[in-house]
C-alpha cells in the first residue's frame, strides 16, 4: 500500500450500501433498414454478408473432411483438431468491422472465425501497397508464394486468397503456414492483421491479453486489445486473475498523470451457452446472466452488457462505443457476446448434452439467412446476389483447400533433420539491448542516483580486503545487490522493460532486491500486482508478445504451482509455436526458499528443466548473479531466474576483485569450475556449491582428495564439455543440488554424463538430493537438505571408500532401494 493513500478508520467503519447500476442486456434495437445509408452503405452490408459466408465455408470445409475425410471429392485426412464456429461468423464479423490492425484480437481454440473475420476487415481497410508489404514480408514471401501462382484479380482479391491458404495451410500443419505449421488449428495467428495468438488452454487469453494491454498502455502504443475467451472460460482461475488485474486502482489512482487510465481491453465472453457439453448458465456457473460479472469488478461495472451476436449490426455497434470508452481511458470492458454453435464441439461431437429442438431453434435464426433476408428486403440485393456471394466464398475455399492438402505445393517442415526448425525455434537466441529504439527511458531519477545505487557505492565489491582478510557481510555487495545493479541498469536502457510482481513496489520486493527501485522508477514501470501468480506471468507473456521485456516476480518458487499454465503452456511455447515469429523477452524471477516449511521451501528448477522451451539459470555467487542477469535481460527468450534465500547476502569469493560495477555477461549454458582439484569432481546447483565446498575441505583435510567443483551457474541449456573434461582427469562424479532427488535436473546429468563419459568413469556420477519428502521445519531441515555428511556418505558407499569413514546415515543401495520402493 502506498503512503500516500490514508485508509481512514471512520470512512471505512461509516454505514451505507453499495448501488450497482443496470447492465445493459441486448440493447441495440435499429433495422438494419434503418442503418441504411446512415451507419453503412449498400457495400459495407454486403460485405458483412459476404465475411460470414466465407467463414461458414471455411468452417464447413473442415467438417466434410473431419466427418468424410474429404471435401469436394478431394480427399484428405486430418488427424487435428478443429474446434468449428459455424453459428458464430456473425459475433466475429461484427467484432471486426471497427478494428484496424493495430486492434489486436486474443483468441481461444475456437477462433478460426475470429481470424478471417478480423483479416477481411484489415485486407479493406489496408491499401494495396502495404498489403502487398505485409504479404512479401511474411517469413520471406513462403505463404504468399503459393498463392500468387495462380492469383487472378487484385491484390485485394490475392490478399484474401493468402488469408485463408495461410489460416488453413497453419491448420493442416503445412510449413507455408501463418505459423509455419507449428502453431495449427488452435493456435494459428497473423499479427500484421492484428491477430494474436489463439489458445488452446481454455482461458488462456484471459490473463495474456491483459499483457497486451498493458504494453500498449505503458508504451502508449495506438489500438485496443480484445481476449476473445469462451463462457466456460469464466470458471477458470487465469481469467479471474488477468480481469483482478486489468480492474486494478492503481491505473486510474496512482499512476502519473500521463500513464493514468484504465487499459485498453475488451474481456469479449464469446457465450455460445456451452463448455463441451456442460453449461455454464443453469449448470456449472451461477451467474445467470454472465455480463452480472462486472458489477463486482469496479466502480464502472467494467461497462458490462450483454450484446446480442446473432445480429452482426449490434456487434458492430457495441464495439464502436465501446471502443470509445476505452480511448477515453476508462476500460476495460466485459462484453458477453451471445451465440450459438451449430457444429459440435468437435466435428465427433454427438451432441448428447443437448436437444434437438434446440439447435433447431438456433439454426432457424441463423444470422446467414436472417441478414441475407433483411438485405434482400431492404434492397440491398437480390437472392441472387446472396447466392453468388456464397459461390465466390466457396470456390476461394476451394481453391485454398486444394493447395493446401496437396503435399507437393504444401510441404510439412522436415523436423527429422538437423538444425531443423523446431531446433532453431525453441529458442530465439537474439541478444537484443532494448525492445524499441529511440525513445526515452522513462525515470524518476538520473541513474546512480537511487539510494540503494549510492549505498552500494560504498560497499566493497569483494568478499575479501586488500591484504585479503573476509570482510563482515554487510560491508560487501552481495548476490542481491548484483542482481538489483543489472535491473537498475537495464531500466535505463530498455524503455519498454517494466518489474511487477507481489510486494515489488515500497516493500522492495519480498526479498529486498529492489529496495531502491521505487525512488528510481515511475509507477507505470514497477508495480505491485494482486495475488495472482497466473496473471503475474500471463500478463508478462502477453506483454512480451507485444514487443516489451519484462521481469516477472513470483516470491517464493512453491507459488510456480500457482502459474503452471503460464509458465509451461504459455511463457514455454510460444517462440516455437509462431514458428520463430514471436520473441519471449521475460525474466521470471523466482526465490528458493527455506525455514518456511513444505510450502515455502521447495526447489522446483527440475520442474521447469522438464519443460522445452524455457532457459533455467541458478547462479550461486555475486558476480554470476549479476552475469546471467545480464545475459537474460539482453537475450529474447524466457528464462527462469532462480535465486536462493539462503545466500542473498553471500559476498563474491571466487573472482578477483570481486563483482565488476560495470555490465558484463555470464553467457547462459556455461558451467564454471570454482575450484580446481583432481581426484573427485563435484557438480553442484545453486546453494550447494557452498555446502559441497565444505565437504571438499573435509575430504582434503581429512581424506587427501583433492577435488574439482563446478558450479552448473545453469540447467538449460547446459554444455557438458567442462564437466567431461573434469571426469577424464578425476573419473569421478558427485552432484548436488537442493531439489528433490528423484527425477531432478541432476539426474538427467548424471545418466548423461554416464553415457558420455562411460568409459573414461571408474564409478557411476552419483546424485545428491533433497529426500523425496515434505520439507520440514527448520530445525529438522538438515534431515532434508544435502549437507556435508550426505555428500561424504555417498562418496563413501557409492564412489570411493573413505579410509576409517563410517557412514552418518545409511545411503548403501539396499537403503536406496528400500527408500525407492516406498516412493521416499
Ligand atoms: C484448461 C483446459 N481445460 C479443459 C480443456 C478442454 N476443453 C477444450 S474446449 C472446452 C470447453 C470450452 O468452453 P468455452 O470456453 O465456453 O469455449 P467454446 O468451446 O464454447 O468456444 C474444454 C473443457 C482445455 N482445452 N483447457
Ligand atoms: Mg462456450
Amino acid at each position: 500500500m502506498p503512503k500516500s493513500q490514508f485508509i481512514c478508520p471512520v470512512e471505512s467503519r461509516k454505514s451505507s450500501q453499495i448501488r450497482f447500476d443496470p447492465i445493459p442486456i441486448n440493447q441495440y434495437n435499429k433495422t438494419l433498414a434503418e442503418e441504411l445509408g446512415v451507419r453503412y452503405s449498400k457495400q459495407d452490408l454486403l460485405r458483412i454478408q459476404r465475411d460470414m459466408e466465407i467463414i461458414c465455408a471455411f468452417e464447413s470445409m473442415l467438417n466434410e473432411v473431419k466427418l468424410r475425410g474429404h471435401y469436394r471429392s478431394i480427399e484428405y485426412n486430418h488427424k487435428g483438431p478443429a474446434h468449428l464456429s459455424i453459428g458464430q461468423e456473425s459475433a466475429a464479423v461484427g467484432q471486426a468491422y471497427h478494428l484496424g490492425i493495430d486492434d489486436h484480437i486474443y483468441g481461444s481454440h475456437r477462433s478460426h472465425g475470429e481470424i478471417l473475420a478480423k483479416g477481411l476487415s484489415a485486407i479493406e481497410k489496408l491499401d494495396e501497397k502495404s498489403l502487398m508489404a505485409i504479404m512479401k514480408n511474411y517469413f520471406d514471401g513462403d505463404c504468399l508464394r503459393v498463392v500468387e501462382k495462380d492469383a487472378e484479380g487484385s491484390t485485394k482479391d490475392l490478399a484474401m486468397d493468402f488469408l485463408i491458404y495461410g489460416a488453413l495451410a497453419e491448420i493442416f500443419g503445412r510449413e507455408a503456414g501463418f505459423n509455419k505449421g507449428m502453431g495449427g488449428s488452435m493456435h494459428a495467428f497473423f499479427p500484421p492483421f492484428g491477430i494474436y495468438p489463439n489458445n488452446a488452454i481454455v482461458g488462456g487469453s484471459g490473463d495474456i491479453s491483459v499483457g497486451a494491454a498493458l504494453f500498449k498502455h505503458v508504451n502508449k502504443k495506438k489500438g485496443i486489445v480484445i481476449a476473445n475467451i469462451g463462457d466456460a472460460s469464466l470458471g477458470c482461475g487465469p481469467v479471474w486473475e488477468g480481469i483482478c488485474f486489468a480492474t486494478m486502482d492503481q491505473f486510474k489512482m496512482l499512476w502519473d498523470e500521463a500513464h493514468r487510465g484504465g487499459l485498453p481491453l475488451i474481456f469479449n465472453f464469446v457465450n455460445n451457452f456451452y463448455g463441451m457439453g456442460g453449461q455454464p448458465q443453469g449448470e456449472t456457473m451461477g451467474f445467470g446472466v454472465l455480463a452480472r460479472l462486472g458489477a463486482g469488478l469496479n466502480p464502472q461495472q467494467m461497462h458490462a452488457e450483454r450484446v446480442d451476436g446473432f445480429n452482426p449490426l449490434a456487434v458492430v455497434d457495441a464495439i464502436e462505443r465501446k471502443k470509445k470508452i476505452l480511448e477515453a481511458g476508462d476500460g476495460p470492458v466485459l462484453l458477453d457476446t451471445i451465440t450459438y454453435r451449430f457444429s459440435g464441439h468437435s466435428p465427433s461431437d454427438a451432441s448428447s448434452y443437448r436437444d434437438k429442438s434446440e439447435v433447431e431453434a438456433w439454426q432457424k435464426i441463423d444470422p446467414l439467412t436472417t441478414f441475407a433476408a433483411e438485405l434482400v428486403k431492404a434492397n440491398v440485393c437480390t437472392q441472387m446476389d446472396i447466392d453468388a456471394l456464397r459461390e465466390s466464398a466457396e470456390a476461394m475455399v476451394l481453391k485454398a483447400y486444394k493447395k493446401a492438402v496437396d503435399l507437393a505445393i504444401s510441404p510439412r517442415a522436415d523436423l527429422k533433420k538437423v538444425n531443423c526448425l523446431l531446433e532453431k525455434t525453441m529458442f530465439s537466441n537474439t541478444k537484443v539491448e532494448s525492445m524499441e529504439n529511440g525513445r526515452k527511458c522513462e525515470t524518476l531519477l538520473p541513474r546512480g542516483e537511487d539510494p540503494r545505487s549510492k549505498k552500494l557505492a560504498g560497499l566493497s565489491r569483494s568478499a575479501f580486503d586488500e591484504k585479503g582478510t573476509r570482510l563482515p557481510k554487510s560491508k560487501c555487495i552481495g548476490i542481491r545487490d548484483a542482481i538489483f545493479e543489472a535491473i537498475v541498469d537495464r531500466f535505463y536502457a530498455d524503455p519498454t522493460l517494466v518489474a511487477y510482481g507481489e510486494e515489488n513496489r515500497d516493500w522492495g520486493g519480498a526479498f529486498a532486491v529492489y529496495r531502491g527501485l521505487t525512488e528510481a522508477l515511475p509507477y507505470h514501470r514497477l508495480f505491485n500486482t494482486p495475488i495472482s501468480e497466473g496473471a503475474i506471468v500471463g500478463t508478462a507473456v502477453g506483454y512480451a508478445l507485444e514487443g516489451g521485456r519484462v521481469i516477472a516476480e513470483l516470491m517464493y518458487c512453491d507459488f510456480m504451482g500457482r502459474a503452471g499454465d503460464e509458465l509451461f503452456n504459455q511463457l514455454s511455447k510460444w517462440q516455437s509455436m509462431s514458428g520463430g515469429l514471436l520473441k519471449m523477452p521475460v525474466v521470471v524471477r523466482v526465490s528458493v526458499g527455506s525455514k518456511y516449511g513444505a510450502q515455502h521451501s521447495q526447489d522446483w528448477s527440475s520442474i521447469c528443466a522438464h519443460i522445452p522451451g524455457l532457459k533455467i539459470v541458478f547462479p550461486a555467487t555475486p558476480y554470476d548473479a549479476k552475469g546471467l542477469m545480464y545475459s537474460a535481460l539482453l537475450g529474447t527468450d524466457p528464462v527462469i531466474f532462480f535465486e536462493s534465500q539462503r545466500i542473498y547476502d553471500q559476498p563474491e569469493e571466487f573472482v578477483k576483485g570481486g563483482v565488476p560495477a560495470g555490465m558484463y555477461e555470464v553467457p547462459i549454458g556455461e558451467p564454471d569450475v570454482k575450484k580446481t582439484g583432481k581426484d573427485l569432481s563435484i557438480l553442484t546447483i545453486g546453494a550447494t556449491l557452498y555446502r559441497a565446498l565444505d565437504a571438499v575441505k573435509a575430504l582434503e583435510e581429512k581424506h587427501g582428495l583433492s577435488c574439482e567443483v563446478i558450479d552448473a551457474r545453469s540447467i538449460v541449456p547446459f554444455n557438458y564439455e567442462k564437466v567431461l573434461e573434469s571426469v577424464k582427469q578425476t573419473r569421478k562424479i558427485l552432484l548436488v543440488s537442493d531439489a528433490c532427488e528423484r527425477g531432478s535436473a541432476l539426474q538427467t546429468m548424471a545418466a548423461k554424463i554416464a553415457q558420455l563419459a562411460f568409459d573414461e568413469l571408474d564409478a557411476p556420477p552419483v546424485v545428491v538430493g533433497a529426500r523425496n519428502w515434505i520439507t520440514p521445519a527448520d530445525e529438522v531441515e538438515d534431515a532434508f537438505f544435502p549437507y556435508p555428511s550426505d555428500m561424504l556418505d555417498a562418496i563413501h558407499e557409492h564412489i570411493l571408500p573413505l579410509k576409517g569413514y563410517s557412514v552418518a546415515r545409511p545411503c548403501d543401495s539396499a537403503e536406496l532401494i528400500r527408500r525407492s520402493a516406498m516412493g521416499i
